[in-house]
């Protein structure tokens, strides 16, 4: 069965409530003071089928000191019914309701003049007249005017058709979507525990989901629903849902927070916007403290201008906001949401958060309005792909080297979590987006960074031939800091497959050959032998640069080579030939062959053997050690 959430909207004692009550039957006024006043103050809810739809009612108070609890109840709904008055006609919060229900872009609506029964045809008509001239240009003109009476029952037949006819045509919400219920009440039931009420305004809820209550990411386990006061499996978007929790103290949770699927929203104090300020209220200047209000919650925040002349948007006019909230807030593109004056209350403007996560860059240039215009779309049907998209794209440049995770295409924009995979395919085949690892990064900085690459490698052969390249690390450190790891091992990867550089130890350009000089090639081959003929007792590096007849400078730049190449090995502070290292490892191993488990070595014997002094000994015994040749076992080494 389709469902659909109507909200009433209109000036205080115009008969909204009354409405609600002829046509489903229950009195939307609960609480104990509303029936001692005859005035509502918080929302009631009713819910009525009409032929196979099912109607649920959100009552609102029409009281302008009670606007903020109407806020948290129309967010969610499908259709408003703007109640009319025909004695009163349109008044203050008539006014601001409707500029509310525009502003929030409800997508369908139609206005009951009511109390019919106390007015004659001329007092009617000038209603009507009255009615027509404040809805047109808006999404209700052209929307039935019906005139009823909840007294006598007069027109209510005719406004339930019309509901009907307005209903066929309302937006339908999406089920595969991730779950989000911003929460308009709590209570406790006895005998079930916490429960919580709002509109599902996307996805799917059933019992045992675990799901996050946010702002606080409290883990909660859905123990029960409830759709329409009936025990369901699940509830889907659109619905209105009590929701039994478990794991979850009353106290706990309260109207503004939402249920949401794990993982799929991150609270935020920032955020990018559209604006549109009424044409009745004052300019919206840079730096205003406003009253944000979206879903049911309320947060107080700052307004900042976006763009390089950014310090007011005038009345009627439209811009693009960065909202500074002083609390956290659970937002996603898209949402709609409403600007009420910090004092007195009312309401000032409305528009779409386009970025709920927004770098913490300068606004007041005209970048910042440039990326303010990518960013905005028409959200009075499901953001199309292109948008989606555009927003991907600006997005990642955003994020530049830093890059971006692949999890912000669900917070950022919305995408769902089972898309994205498929969105991020698509943005790598158009050449928009790079994937490395977790993140997302724009080409341009990709190859900016591996332009970079090749440069610092070219600059390092220039000036150090004799060196093999650069340690990863390093290059890193010097080039990529602050970037994420994923993008750095990606540049090197396309470099190393396009065949420009070779990553080893160290990354050198795939052009590099180590060049000598004839003097430093005399040098390595003098090295080399001299290191080989010393054996276990090599001299340090200035005698043995003197025995080889090598100048120290030279010599020092060819050992570090040949340390490089590992053909000359460090032990401690001492320096060997590989092969001679190898000897001592062979003749071990032969020890080993002729004594077995009782092959023993200790400093003495080693001394005498291989005819060093300890001061060589030591480090080799040690070396096997380490090696895992030997261990050590008091004064002796059992051969392993
Ligand atoms: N004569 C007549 N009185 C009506 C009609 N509808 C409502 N009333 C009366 O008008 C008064 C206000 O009606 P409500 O339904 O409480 O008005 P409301 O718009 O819900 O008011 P708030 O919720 O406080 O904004 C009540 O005394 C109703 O009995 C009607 O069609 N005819
Ligand atoms: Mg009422």
């Amino acid at each position: 069965m389709k469902s659909i959430v109507v909200g009433t909207a209109g000036h205080i004692d115009h008969g909204k409530s009354a409405l609600v009550l002829a046509l489903t039957g229950t009195d939307p006024d609960r609480l104990k003071e509303e029936k001692a006043r005859g005035i509502t103050i918080d929302l009631g809810f009713a819910h009525q089928i009409i032929e196979d739809i099912n109607f649920a009612f959100v009552d609102v108070p029409g009281h302008e000191r009670f606007v903020k609890n109407m806020l948290a109840g129309v967010g969610g709904i499908d259709l408003v019914v703007l109640v009319v008055a025909a004695d009163e006609s349109v008044m203050p919060q008539t006014r601001e309701h409707f500029a509310i229900c525009r502003l929030l872009q409800v997508p369908a609506g139609l206005v009951a003049l009511t109390k019919t029964d106390l007015v004659d045809d001329d007092t009617l008509e000038i209603a009507r007249l009255e009615v027509r001239d404040l809805v047109a240009g808006s999404f209700l003109e052209g929307a039935p005017i019906v005139p009823v009476s909840a007294r006598t029952g007069a027109g209510l037949d005719a406004l339930r058709a019309a509901l009907m006819q307005a209903a066929v045509g309302a937006l339908g919400r999406s089920a595969d979507a991730v779950a989000r219920l911003p929460i308009d009440r709590v209570f406790s039931m006895k005998g079930f525990g916490t429960v919580v009420t709002g509109t599902l305004v996307s996805g799917r809820i059933s019992t045992d989901d675990e799901l996050a209550a946010m702002p606080g990411d409290l883990r909660v386990k859905v123990r029960g629903v409830q759709v329409h006061g009936e025990r369901r499996p699940h509830a889907v978007a659109g619905q209105r849902a009590a929701i039994n929790l478990g794991g979850v103290d009353l106290d706990a949770l309260s109207r503004g927070q939402s249920l949401v699927t794990p993982g799929t929203f991150e609270e935020t104090r920032l955020a990018d916007a559209t604006v549109e300020v009424l044409s009745e209220a004052k300019a919206l200047k840079h730096g205003t403290r406003v009253r944000f209000h979206q879903g049911t919650a309320e947060v107080l925040g700052r307004v900042a201008i976006v763009g390089p002349s950014g310090s007011a948007i005038q009345p009627g006019a439209r811009g693009c906001i960065r909202l500074r909230l002083e609390a956290a807030a659970v937002l996603a593109r898209g949402d709609r949401y409403i600007l009420r004056a910090y004092s007195p209350p009312v309401t000032i403007a409305g528009g779409v958060i386009l970025d709920p996560q927004p770098p913490r860059s300068a606004i007041r240039s005209a970048a910042a309005q440039d990326r303010c215009a990518r960013l905005t779309f028409d959200p009075s049907s499901t953001e199309p792909l292109s948008a989606q998209r555009q927003a991907a794209v600006v997005m990642i440049e955003d994020a530049g080297i830093h890059a971006l995770q692949r999890t912000a295409l669900t917070t950022r924009i919305g995408i769902a979590p089972q898309d994205a995979a498929a969105r991020v395919d698509d943005l790598v085949a158009d050449g928009l987006a790079v994937a490395a690892g977790d993140v997302l990064v724009a080409p341009n900085v990709l190859a900016g960074l591996s332009n970079a690459v090749l440069d610092v490698l070219a600059s390092h052969h220039r000036s150090q031939p004799l060196s093999e390249g650069i340690p990863r690390e390093e290059l890193r450190e010097r080039l990529f800091s602050r970037g994420h790891p994923d993008a750095f091992q990606r540049a090197l990867a396309d470099l190393a497959g396009a065949n420009r550089i070779v990553v080893r130890d160290r990354i050198a350009l795939a052009t590099h050959r180590l060049e000598l000089s004839p003097e430093e090639e005399r040098g390595r081959v003098a090295l080399e032998r001299a290191y080989r003929d010393a054996g276990f007792a090599p001299p340090d590096l200035h005698a043995m640069a003197m025995r080889a007849g090598v100048a120290p400078a030279v010599a020092d730049r060819v050992v570090k080579l040949l340390l490089r190449q590992k053909i000359l090995v460090r032990v401690d502070t001492l320096v060997f030939h590989d092969e001679v290292l190898n000897r001592l490892r062979a003749h071990v191993a032969a020890l080993k062959t002729a004594h077995g488990a009782a092959a023993r070595i200790d400093v003495a014997t080693f001394k005498e053997r291989f005819g060093v002094s300890r001061k060589y000994a030591i480090p080799l015994l040690e070396y096997l050690d380490r090696e895992r040749l030997t261990r050590r076992v008091g004064d002796s080494r059992v051969i392993l």
